[in-house]
């Protein structure tokens, strides 16, 4: 299998960290990707017509998209308990993750607002929505002990991400302050290797 990848998107992060704990890493070839809004890229709207990444081709040609369906295609041939099977368990971490991957989209349109629109077109008020979007979320998982405490669930590597993200591309936000909850989450979350080598660069 091959993944389309860029070390800087916290959706392939969420991708390769479910790899490593399902143990299928080396199953799977990752192929760099470079895609932005704005940018032309011929190629790889072959592969996906929303030219976004993480994009999993198996080896039979056939295409899996975006990193949840990914996750959940892996997690079914890893046999693996990311996503729980049934019962109200099974919602209640799926909407914990559709709440976090919609605080990602809206980190990285923050991300996009202020590196890839042109000067002068900023649109502030759109942006402080953004992030006031994620920031909410943030202290809502801040207030949620079960979801901190539970296992290392979908839902708790797409947080995972978040935080890096956060890290990465937001330095100074002041997350760690502003939620110590989620900052021991964190610190705890990166005694595992799969998040600590998964990290992103320096920024
Ligand atoms: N819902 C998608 C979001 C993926 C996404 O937004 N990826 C970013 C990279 S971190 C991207 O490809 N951006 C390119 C663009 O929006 O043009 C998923 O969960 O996989």
């Amino acid at each position: 299998m091959k993944l389309t990848f860029s070390p800087a998107s916290p959706f392939a992060r969420k991708v390769r960290i479910a790899a490593i704990e399902l143990g299928l890493i080396d199953k799977i070839e990752f192929v760099p990707a470079s895609v932005a809004p704005g940018q032309a890229n011929d190629e790889y709207s072959k592969i996906t017509p929303l030219k976004k990444l993480p994009v999993l081709i198996l080896n039979n040609g056939d295409v899996i998209l975006d990193s949840y369906v990914i996750v959940e295609y892996l997690n079914e041939i890893g046999g693996g308990a990311l996503i729980p099977g049934y019962g109200p368990r099974r919602w209640k971490v799926k909407t914990d993750h559709s709440l976090i991957n919609g605080m990602l989209d809206s980190m990285l349109l923050c991300r996009y607002e202020k590196m890839v629109r042109p000067q002068g077109s900023l649109w502030q008020a759109w942006h402080d929505d953004h992030w006031n979007r994620a920031w909410s979320g943030m202290a809502r998982f801040e207030n949620q002990p079960e979801v901190l405490n539970g296992s290392f669930d979908i839902a708790q590597i797409g947080l995972v991400c978040v935080l890096g993200y956060a890290d990465f591309r937001f330095a100074d936000c002041g997350w760690r302050k502003a939620y110590p909850k989620l900052d021991a989450f964190y610190q705890k979350a990166l005694e595992r290797p799969s998040v600590k080598i998964s990290a992103p660069p320096p920024a």
